[in-house]
């Protein structure tokens, strides 16, 4: 039986391993809808707006350690998608774009929907190729898994005219070898133990594969042996936590705190991460946060093998009989009284179910959420790594398809919210097992503050008004069960505390508003 190019691009994806799609298509993607129709290999998960379908993307990436695709319409649809696909490449998640295309001679007649598509994709994208006829789709579609999968994760957009979909092709094509890790040259591992066992004071700076399971207990044997203090990103794409792991504290968001932090050092270690930076430019502040009295010693960054680089320091420290300090499992009392981003975090760690995986985009909610934690069950979190808001429901959307037998737990702001507030109907249309916990302060806090720290001058009405969310409040048990999600209220910790260990029960989509 002859098979069309959609259909070998199919056939391709799953051959590589690629077996979910999150879509959302129009016209010149029929074809490749078809296909997927006849492809049982292949699920298939629509969101209702791209930023969805591309931050599910990210966040199934994050929890499956390999790529889903996407199906993008034309330039516009994947323009839709672009600031989720930012935050996926600062995660290192693996991602491959299918962007529908004009048949290749409608593109020159320049119809409404002809864009830019490589332009759209070229600033997120580590490989960009159009299929130029149904004879190569096959193998560029195993060439885009290819480049997912290479260095440390990238994202690939493959470009899909409507007529190399529609027109006949020879056959799938089997999946390619991916190139292994590269290691760290000896002169780094050496330079990084030279500076452990100087007697100096040094920090370890991790991210990526540093804070995996496995490169936590290396770098809690490091840090116990040598004394170095251990300390992650402010944002982290995925990190492992709770009870059995090695709990590290993060670099503060705001720069003089960070400074601060980091000040007692006189080398910087860099574990699967570069140097440190202010998240923003501050009148007369610093934007590099090294202190000038300090040394960076790169160990590895992504892409590289951090895993054996740890392994090889722990030899060269000779802390291979160290033993690494293990969070114990130690769970607070429920709260009682108001309702507080605190008293939420603690119900949250009293509660945390076994293995959860957290999304987290609470923003300025979320402070008291690290040590609250720390000692709950073990857990996977999950931090927006780009600082492009409205990842958090789409990406808890995402972790919910790549493991189904784990909870997911959104820790979400209203405003970062409402970006991308249709995962919901995602969640409840493939029955996914998320419980979101909805910050609502009816504000842009972070922008009130950032406000005063940039040295912007008293905020009249006008500007306020452009931080604020009121005038109408959003009703967000409205908007839930609007899209097929169960949704209450909780306006004291006792009302939260009862409705976390509902929504935690059952199996399905809930979300809780959480009026602060
Ligand atoms: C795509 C994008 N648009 C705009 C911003 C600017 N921005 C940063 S935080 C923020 C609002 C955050 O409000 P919310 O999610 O409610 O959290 P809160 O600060 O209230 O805790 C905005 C608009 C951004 N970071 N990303």
């Amino acid at each position: 039986m002859s098979m069309n190019g959609a259909q070998t691009l199919l056939q391709t994806l799953v051959n590589c391993d690629v077996d979910v799609c999150f879509t959302n298509p129009g016209t010149s993607e029929m074809h490749f809808l078809a296909a997927l129709d006849q492809q049982d290999g292949m699920r298939a998960v629509l969101g209702l707006f791209e930023g969805v379908v591309t931050g599910a993307a990210d966040g199934y990436a994050r929890m499956a350690g390999k790529p889903a695709c996407t199906l993008l319409h034309l330039g516009p649809g994947l323009a839709n998608g672009l600031a989720n696909l930012h935050n996926a490449r600062r995660a290192n998640s693996p991602v491959v774009n299918v962007v529908g295309e004009h048949a290749t001679y409608h593109r020159a007649l320049d119809a409404p929907l002809t864009s830019d598509i490589h332009g759209f994709a070229a600033p997120v994208s580590a490989w960009i190729h159009v299929s130029e006829s149904a004879a190569s789709v096959a193998a560029d579609g195993a060439e885009a898994v290819r480049a997912a999968m290479s260095g440390p994760g990238q994202i690939a957009t493959l470009i899909l005219p409507a007529d190399t979909a529609w027109n006949d092709a020879d056959s799938a094509h089997a999946a390619l070898p991916v190139a292994p890790r590269s290691a760290v040259e000896a002169s780094r591992i050496d330079a990084a133990a030279q500076a452990l066992i100087s007697g100096e004071p040094c920090v370890i700076l991790c991210n990526g594969l540093g804070v995996t399971e496995p490169g936590l207990a290396l770098l809690g044997k490091i840090a116990k042996h040598t004394g170095a203090q251990l300390l992650g990103d402010t944002f982290i794409g995925r990190i492992e936590r709770g009870a059995g792991r090695v709990e590290i504290p993060r670099l503060p968001y705001f720069a003089e705190q960070a400074e601060e932090v980091l000040q007692p050092f006189k080398h910087v270690i860099l574990v699967d991460t570069k140097a440190p930076v202010s998240f923003f430019a501050y009148p007369g502040k610093a934007s590099e946060l090294t202190p000038v009295h300090a040394t960076a010693h790169s160990l590895s960054v992504p892409g590289e093998d951090t895993l054996l680089a740890l392994e090889q320091l722990v030899e060269a420290v000779g802390a291979g009989g160290a033993q690494p300090q293990f969070t114990q499992l130690a769970l607070p009392e429920l709260p009682s009284g108001a309702l507080t981003p605190e008293s939420i975090a603690q119900t949250l760690a009293a509660l945390m179910p076994e293995q959860a995986i957290v999304v987290n985009e609470a923003a300025t909610s979320g402070f008291a959420l690290p040590s609250f934690t720390a000692s709950a069950p073990p857990h996977s979190w999950l931090d927006l790594t780009g600082g492009a808001i409205g990842m958090g429901l789409p990406a808890a959307t995402g972790a919910a398809v790549a493991c189904p037998d784990r909870p997911v737990l959104g820790l979400q702001a209203d405003g970062s919210g409402m970006y991308t507030v249709q995962a919901l109907w995602t969640q409840a249309r493939e029955n996914l097992n998320v419980t979101t916990v909805l910050f609502s302060n009816r504000k842009y806090a972070i922008l009130q503050v950032e406000y005063l720290r940039v040295g912007a001058v008293n905020p009249g009405r006008k500007a306020m008004d452009m931080m604020e969310l009121t005038r109408p409040d959003l009703d967000w048990v409205a908007l839930a069960t609007g899209m097929g999600v169960d949704a209450v209220r909780a306006t004291t910790a006792a009302e939260f505390n009862q409705a976390l260990a509902v929504a935690l029960d059952n199996d399905g989509p809930n979300l809780i508003e959480a009026v602060l």
